[in-house]
């Protein structure tokens, strides 16, 4: 079986994106054994901060991101990183070839339950000029310009899913050895579902289209969409795009009116554009209902932005409810 490293190698993947994408899955390995050692470690509940977006803090988001954020500023091609729990961008090395984002415990409601959670990160490629990564700007790029994405999902097994533009390779951590191995090559989502994603609790709150789809949705046989539909939602991003890769589905966190400020919930730096990535690398769409999401220009490295994404002709239904915008493939 193939190790990662051989794979990014085969990929042609240059040496200085093969190391930061390694040093990423060191401090993953870490986190997680850390999450399989649980109430033993003494490392789960919340920690007494909130973070930039007014969440408070569980012990383990701070050391999953302390974990990502001192191995990638060592790594001598990171320029700086970006993280979802902290308030600025830090400077790695000032001649880094490249900039790192991440969510490091993604679906971090779901740790003191015991269910799946995952660290997802976004690879750029950094800006060659005196800017050094303490400046935000210098992350400010449309997620089309992403060089590499994935998730590691820590499940009953971790799973590493990544891309760097050649489609979307699974590899499983062999726990005897402490590396990952490719246990399934160019994941496809299917084209066709009739499995949703949304958070049900928040529609009165969505946009008249996002309720016209739903309803449509639950109309099953009977309604426009002429199929019955299944509903998930683990709360956890990572597990439910792992499940789209590995069986379709779509998965939706639209806008909606609960605070009016916000474009959505989800951070288009840490999940939308890696998590968008994979999934149309794969085959997938994404989509905010009106523009593809890898095309929203950032104005902040914490922007928010609504999100669609899955099986590709179920995705092209939700954008068709908002009726200005076909997608692009
Ligand atoms: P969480 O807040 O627990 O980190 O990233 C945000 C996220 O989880 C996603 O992983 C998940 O899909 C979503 O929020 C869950 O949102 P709800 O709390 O609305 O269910």
């Amino acid at each position: 079986m193939k190790r990662l490293d051989q794979v990014l190698s085969n990929d042609g993947v240059s040496a200085e994106l093969e190391l930061v994408i390694k040093d990423t899955m060191v401090a993953c390995k870490d986190i997680a054994y850390k999450l399989g050692q649980g109430e033993l470690a003494g490392i789960l509940g919340a920690t007494e901060d909130e973070n930039i977006q007014g969440e408070t803090q569980k012990m383990l988001d701070v050391i999953s991101n302390d974990l990502l954020k001192d191995i990638l500023c060592a790594n001598p091609y990171v320029k700086g990183v970006g993280s979802e729990e902290e308030d600025y961008t830090i400077a790695g090395h000032a001649d880094g070839k490249y900039l790192v984002t991440f969510d490091p415990l993604d679906g971090s409601s779901n740790i003191d339950v015991n269910l799946s959670v995952g660290t997802i990160f976004s690879i750029l490629e950094a800006p060659n000029d005196n800017r050094t990564g303490d400046d935000q700007a210098v992350f400010l790029q449309p997620g089309n310009k992403q060089v590499a994405a994935g998730y590691v999902l820590y499940g009953p097994s971790t799973l590493l899913v990544m891309t760097t533009g050649k489609g979307v390779n699974l590899f499983t951590l062999d726990t005897n050895v402490g590396e990952f191995v490719l246990t399934k090559e160019q994941l496809k989502v299917t084209e066709d579902t009739a499995e949703f994603a949304i958070n049900m609790s928040n529609q009165r709150f969505w946009e008249p289209e996002m309720q016209q789809y739903i309803d449509d949705c639950l109309q099953g046989e009977e309604g426009p969409l002429g199929k019955r539909y299944n509903m998930r939602w683990v709360a956890s991003m990572v597990a439910e795009v792992h499940r789209i890769l590995i069986r379709g589905g779509i998965f939706m966190y639209p806008y909606d009116s609960r605070d009016p400020t916000k474009a959505g919930k989800l951070r288009l730096m840490y999940e939308g554009n890696p998590m968008s990535m994979i999934v149309e690398q794969a085959g997938g769409l994404s989509s905010t209902g009106r523009m593809c999401i890898m095309d929203v220009e950032p104005k902040d490295i914490h922007d928010r932005v609504p999100v669609i994404l899955g099986s590709k002709n179920e995705v092209t239904k939700v954008v068709a409810m908002f009726g200005d915008y076909i997608p692009k493939k």
